[in-house]
């Protein structure tokens, strides 16, 4: 397994729409490996494919809290939101792309999801609670779109400007 390089805002690959995932091969179980890797190292509770420059339809996550749970990796292929509730829920979203920067997003609190495991078989899901806004923040992902792309142009440009400096540092280092 290896844990890959994470993409920083702005990046075209991050605006852009990944696409389906034919036949669930080794190679992308491979992939979805690093994924997970990459994430628990990062440390995060989520990672699209985008994100390390891949532009295909898998997300991987992990939102077990609880100190001493077991972990759940999950790796979600072509995964699709079947059914969103009316009722919302707002949280303060980071993201893996946009470090150390963070922001309240209102989403739907609770989403059915269906997707293909990595042994190509079909699985639904209702999620509640960190699991729906996850989810849900990892398939913008997949759909081209930021947590920053739900705030107001003033604060999604200081953001943006921000990432545009800390790249520019981390180039020179
Ligand atoms: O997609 C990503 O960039 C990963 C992102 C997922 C996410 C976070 C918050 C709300 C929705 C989706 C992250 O994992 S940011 C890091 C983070 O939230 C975290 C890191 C360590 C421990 C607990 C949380
Ligand atoms: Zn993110």
């Amino acid at each position: 397994m290896t844990i890959r390089p994470i993409l920083i805002h702005p990046d075209p690959r991050l605006k852009t729409v990944a696409e389906p995932v034919g036949e669930i091969t080794a190679e992308l179980r491979a992939l979805a490996d690093d994924m997970l890797e990459t994430m628990y190292d990062a440390p995060g509770i989520g990672l699209a494919a985008p994100q390390i420059g891949v532009l295909k339809r898998l997300l991987v996550m992990d939102c077990v809290k609880e100190e001493g749970a077991a972990p759940r990796p999950m790796a979600l292929f072509n995964p699709e939101i079947i059914w969103a509730s009316d009722d919302m829920n707002t949280y303060e979203e980071g993201c893996l792309s946009i470090p150390e920067q963070y922001a309240e997003v209102d989403r739907p609190a609770e989403v059915q999801v269906r997707w293909i495991d990595p042994n190509g078989a079909q699985h639904e899901e209702h999620f509640k609670g960190l699991w729906a806004t996850c989810v849900q923040h990892e398939i913008d992902h997949l759909n081209g779109k930021l947590f920053i792309d739900y705030l107001k142009p003033m604060k999604r440009q200081m953001i943006t400007r921000k990432m545009v400096k800390l790249k520019r540092e981390r180039a020179r280092a």
